[in-house]
């Protein structure tokens, strides 16, 4: 059976040309700018590879941020890959339709979450910086993801944030403290974006994903044993390190969108 968006027909993930393999991309900064919407170029190139093999995303961001970026009011974004990640896994889709996912607030229980969370909040009270806006916490499903400058900064607001954190080192201070603070919680504190990073349990950093990549075998009979991986955070430390260091991928360090089409199109022949 094949799959039908829009006016494309799509082969069934079994009877792709490249049936054992698949390409999975970062979304800010790999498949969009930061927060910013995809070119109609980048899915014009996603549609062709997705006619060779399996593709999907994994974002750290929740899925409504991912739905903004690379959909639109009329195109639902898990029409456009085969899989869709969010919030490293956690949030998942399989062709359109919902797959498992996990709760950071059950894992890590009421009473512990608050003490991490209270203790967030008075360390950010005790920042000076230049901006503060609203929302230093964002509850996800899968993760919290904190913010200094607080997640209504305007565009500008965060680009200047980014700079400032760059030359004063706000965000890494504040990790390092967590971690001191919390050695014995199991959690991971990951820098993704340019004015917050998120915190989850080690182990859902986004190899999560490939778990559902891997339960592939037994739904459709389609083996990846070849994963692409693209991302820009590859570095130790930066959110897309687990993923590209892991022995189940082959990871591509890209630079920004424009570099991931030119290496999707080189590697692929599109
Ligand atoms: O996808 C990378 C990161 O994007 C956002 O980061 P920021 O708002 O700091 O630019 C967040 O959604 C974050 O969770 C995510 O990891």
């Amino acid at each position: 059976m094949s799959t039908i968006q829009g006016a494309t027909v799509y082969p069934a993930l079994e009877n792709r040309p490249l049936k054992d393999t698949i390409c999975l991309f970062d979304v800010d900064n790999t498949l969009t700018p930061a927060r910013r919407p995809v070119t109609p170029e980048m899915l014009q190139v996603l549609s062709q590879l997705r006619q060779k093999c399996a593709i999907g995303y994994v974002g750290g961001s929740d899925f409504s941020k991912q739905q903004e970026q690379l959909g639109s009011s009329s195109v639902d974004v898990t029409s456009l890959f085969d899989f869709c990640f969010a919030e490293n896994g956690l949030t998942a889709y399989r062709l359109g339709k919902p797959l498992a996912g996990n709760s950071f607030i059950e894992w890590i229980g009421e009473e512990k979450y608050q003490k991490l969370v209270n203790f967030i909040l008075r360390y950010i009270a005790d920042l000076e910086i230049p901006k503060k806006r609203g929302t230093f916490i964002e509850f996800r499903n899968g993760m919290i993801n904190v913010s200094p400058i607080g997640r209504n900064a305007s565009n500008d607001e965060r680009h200047d944030f980014q700079e400032y954190d760059k030359v004063h080192s706000i965000r890494q201070p504040f990790v390092d403290a967590l971690k001191k603070e919390f050695p014995d919680y199991g959690l991971t504190f990951s820098i993704g974006g340019q004015i917050s990073f998120d915190v989850f349990p080690t182990g859902w950093d986004k190899t999560y994903c490939l778990t559902h990549v891997a339960a592939e075998k037994k739904i459709s009979g389609a083996d990846y044993k070849t994963i692409h991986f693209f991302g820009d955070k590859t570095y130790p430390g930066g959110n897309d390190w687990e993923i590209y260091d892991d022995s189940r991928t082959i990871g591509h360090a890209v630079q920004d969108p424009e570099d991931c089409l030119k290496q999707v199109r080189e590697l692929f022949q599109l």
